[in-house]
């Protein structure tokens, strides 16, 4: 009996071997249906091994603002960039996995505190738990966004790299699809569709749902939906996750390497060039990281008093009300009776506002509570 590992490679090399054209886009869902559930099955068997005494995960204590993980090959230079731009020491070296655990440090930057992990370099079969890739895979998805360093030498690297960490059910970049899918009692897999659908027909979109155990269910599709959209929102694993790339080295690099590397990473994704040996660059990479992290500030008035004007909160660019009131104090949401903003997501200044008003950079926000 093959062991699920092997299924699941038997399977992808099946899919591989698998020409890509509307009329195998079927064939290749239901593949792909059947290693996300030989994946919960494995995970099953995994989380049961481990707790009779298997490996262990990085401890990782999440801290600061948001949380950023430095992904790449084996000697990229993610530990030379980490002691530069945070305040933690991570030993460097000519040798390839110098780092064996995650090293957490901080970069302070515009105000806001950034968590930057350094890992060891993820490697091929990662997802298959190689190299302590499962644990590493674990810090990666409990990001917020993933900072992929990329070396010119090596840059074929980073095809590999995120092929095993979209195995792992990472999504990078890619929006959740609009698949909504509602177990219902009866009446079969009723298909309903805003769109026309070209890539599966309502039977095939059904064989791949009850594959994953419904037998009824109402699916809504928004788009013109693929085999791997209805399976990865059917798979609980999925994490969508932002992220971006630096190509490092570029003090040793030509410009011709330099655009072979550009050239072989996704053209919409954000890139840039930095030397961590030199340190050239590192300042628009903090910037880089802090505009892709999608930051904003906003000010705190409290009620009777001047705002503070010095010290804005860090929080998430599309952040309400709410989320700032659970950021003060866990009492705030309880006992909020209502907001008072000034600044650009204001009609009029002090305009009154509920938990679900969104706040835009640079507002001042006064939070009135229940005594
Ligand atoms: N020329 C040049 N060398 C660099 C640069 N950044 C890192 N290096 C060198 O590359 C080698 C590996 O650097 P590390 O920072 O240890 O790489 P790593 O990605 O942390 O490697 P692992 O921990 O093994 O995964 C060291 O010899 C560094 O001095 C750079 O910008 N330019
Ligand atoms: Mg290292």
């Amino acid at each position: 009996m093959a062991t699920i590992k092997e299924q699941i490679d038997l399977i992808r090399v099946e899919i591989d071997k698998t020409q890509k054209n509307k009329a195998t886009n079927a064939h290749i869902g239901k593949l792909k249906a059947k290693i996300a559930q030989l994946k919960i099955k494995e995970e099953k068997a995994h989380a049961h091994s481990k707790a009779s005494g298997g490996g262990k995960g990085f401890e990782i204590k999440k801290s600061g603002d948001a949380t950023v993980a430095l992904v790449g090959f084996p000697s990229v230079g993610k530990s030379t960039l980490i002691s530069q731009v945070t305040d933690a020491h991570s030993e460097v070296a000519g040798y390839a996995f110098t780092t064996l655990t995650c090293i957490p440090g901080v970069m302070e930057h515009r105000g806001a505190k950034i968590q930057i992990l350094d890992l060891p370099g993820l490697i091929k079969g990662a997802a298959e738990g190689k190299g302590r890739g499962r644990e590493i895979l674990n810090v990666i998805r409990s990001a917020d966004m993933v900072l992929y360093i990329v070396d010119p030498f090596q840059n074929a690297h980073f095809d590999v790299l995120h092929r095993e960490l979209h195995n792992a059910g990472l999504r990078l970049n890619e929006s959740r699809p609009p698949v909504f899918i509602k177990r219902t009692l009866r009446g079969g897999i009723d298909v309903r569709t805003t769109v026309e659908q070209t890539h599966l027909s309502p039977e095939e979109m059904g064989e791949i749902i009850r594959s994953f155990g419904y037998t009824s269910a109402i699916v809504t599709l928004r788009n013109n939906t693929t085999a791997e959209q209805i399976v990865d929102c059917l798979a609980e694993n999925r994490i969508y996750e932002k992220a971006v790339v630096a190509i490092n080295k570029i003090d040793i690099a030509t410009d011709e390497e330099l655009q072979i590397t550009r050239d072989s990473l996704p053209k919409d994704w954000p890139v840039m060039n930095i030397s961590a040996f030199k340190g050239t660059g590192l300042e628009e990479l903090k910037d880089f990281i802090y505009e892709n992290l999608g930051f904003m500030r906003v000010f705190l008035k409290p009620q009777g008093e001047d705002a503070d004007m010095e010290e804005p909160l860090i929080v998430k660019d599309d952040s309400t009300v709410r989320q700032i009131c659970n950021k003060l104090h866990r009492d705030f949401v309880r006992k909020f009776r209502f907001g008072k903003v000034k600044g650009p997501s204001a009609k009029f200044d002090w305009q009154r506002v509920g938990l679900d008003h969104l706040l835009k950079d640079g507002d001042i926000l006064t939070v009135i509570v229940k005594r």
